[in-house]
């Protein structure tokens, strides 16, 4: 298939289409930056909520449930897995598998599941692109489910429009145990597990936390009990999502968000392009180990070892 046909069956939201461009994405394909770059002006249409939270506290069931309902509201939904401590065709995905075959059945629905395959900065990139590919195949929703435990999942908590984070009760210290920086960006709390012991402290906790919070911005995040296996709370959570959103776009935030993401997104990319220009020009001509071979002399300090590297790259 060429890229364009390709490309074309992406805007169509053909599934084999969908399938092949997102792993041309995963696996850096000498054509994925062009087929990249042709469908992101199709982007942007779909709203994107992530949901985090800790490993077993119910995230795949709710993404399930919620999936299944928004489906019946004759939305099209897109879901990419984040979960870097299950390789792509282990156990815990298998068992994610089937728990959603409910819906991968109904048209419309696309899921994909990652893992890191041993490359953790690259894992939040990928997950990007691939949201970005679901919302040019015409998806009205993206969803985005991570394990929240890493830099690397908190940054791909941080692409969504609205983010949830999924907590149960019983699970140790419970959000003493959460990364603050995960519960800074939660724009809707959720006490999955409400059939559980519990339920009550964490959610008068959760409430503590938000009271003694500084600085509250605009948006007090709302706190969302649900039983998931039961379906309980899913249209609680629905609607609290449909509040935060029209609280972003009436208040002008979430075209704010956007280009803030946009931004991030761009600096990343040139972080990464700079990083390797100069990695493969340290390699090639032999310079580095030149150099690195006066600083270990004692000729040379590493600090104007840095600077006859990147000093040349300054001056243009
Ligand atoms: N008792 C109870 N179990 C649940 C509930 N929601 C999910 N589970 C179970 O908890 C386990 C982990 O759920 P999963 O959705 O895979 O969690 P994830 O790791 O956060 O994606 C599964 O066995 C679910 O059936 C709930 O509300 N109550
Ligand atoms: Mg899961």
């Amino acid at each position: 298939m060429h890229t364009e046909q390709l490309i074309d069956g992406v805007l169509k939201g053909n599934i084999r289409a969908i399938a092949r461009l997102i792993s041309i994405v995963e696996n850096e394909l000498p054509e994925a930056a062009q087929a990249m770059r042709s469908i992101f002006p199709h982007t942007g249409n779909a709203y994107t909520i992530g949901f985090t939270g800790p490993p077993g506290a119910g995230k795949s069931t709710l993404v399930d449930k919620v999936t299944l309902t928004l489906c019946r509201q004759g939305k099209k939904v897109g879901i990419v897995a984040v979960d870097p401590s299950s390789p792509f065709s282990g156990g815990a995905l298998l068992g994610d598998r089937i728990r959603m075959r409910d819906i991968s059945l109904e048209k419309d629905v696309f899921i994909r599941s990652l893992s890191t395959r041993g490359n953790m900065g690259g894992l939040s990139r990928a997950a990007g692109d691939i949201a970005k590919i679901l919302d040019a195949s015409g998806k009205d929703a993206v969803i985005i489910e991570t394990v929240g435990v890493g830099q690397d999942e908190v940054d791909i908590f941080r692409t969504a429009d609205t983010s949830v984070l999924v907590l149960m009760p019983g699970a140790g210290d419970d959000i003493q145990s959460i990364k603050a920086g995960i519960m800074e960006i939660a724009d809707i709390f959720v006490v999955n597990k409400s059939d559980r012991e519990g339920a009550d402290g964490l959610i008068k906790s959760i409430q503590q936390l938000l009271d003694s919070n500084p600085n509250p911005g605009p948006w007090r995040p709302p706190i969302v009990r649900s039983i998931a296996v039961q379906g309980e709370g899913i249209d609680e959570l629905l609607s609290a999502v449909q509040s935060h959103r029209e609280f972003l776009v009436a208040g002008g935030f979430l075209a704010a968000r956007r280009k803030e993401r946009l931004r991030a997104e761009i600096i990343r990319l040139v972080e990464r392009r700079i990083s390797k220009l100069i990695q493969t020009q340290l390699r090639h001509n032999g310079r580095f180990d030149a150099l690195m071979e006066k600083v270990i002399a004692r000729e040379e300090d590493p600090y104007s070892c840095i600077d006859r590297i990147v000093g040349p790259l300054e001056k243009e």
